[in-house]
């Protein structure tokens, strides 16, 4: 009987989205810089969720950027989300989609640790570290100063 119960208990529960990211980590920044980025494989178990904010306590804001080509110049554009699909998963990589870190309120070193939470549209607030790497750790191939 009491197996019966919690296996109705589990059907009435909502299919909620199961974001998690693997690997979240930023590079160092130089003195003075004023944005930083941030990287991670975010990982969907449950139904389909977008990211629709993030926040961290170094940044002034942090914004969500992807990388697009326009003729022979990539450049960056900021988004309003990123769509993880249900089961699926979102790359954010050096050239490609990543969050901006604005405002830096100071450097980022090698080997911390930067507290950053993302906001999920049905998931809530995904808390995460991003672990800091070296300064020129796979550089994306586009040029922030675009600014
Ligand atoms: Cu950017």
């Amino acid at each position: 009987m009491r197996v019966w119960l919690i296996g109705l208990m589990f059907l009435a529960l909502p299919a909620w989205a199961q974001v998690s990211a693997e690997k979240p980590w930023s590079r160092a920044t130089p003195p003075g810089a004023k944005v930083g980025a941030g990287f991670m494989q975010l990982k969907n178990a449950g139904a389909a969720d977008r990211v629709v904010g993030a926040s961290s306590p170094v940044a002034g804001r942090v914004e969500m950027h992807i990388t697009v080509r326009e003729g022979d110049v990539m450049k960056m554009r900021e988004v309003k989300g990123y769509d993880i699909p249900a089961g699926g998963s979102f790359e954010l990589k050096p050239g490609g989609a990543h969050l901006m870190l604005m405002d830096l309120k100071r450097p980022l070193k090698k080997g911390e640790k930067v507290p950053l939470t993302l906001r999920l549209e049905k998931g809530g607030e995904l808390k995460l570290e991003l672990l800091v790497e070296d300064l020129g750790a796979r550089a994306p191939a586009t040029a922030h100063k675009t600014h």
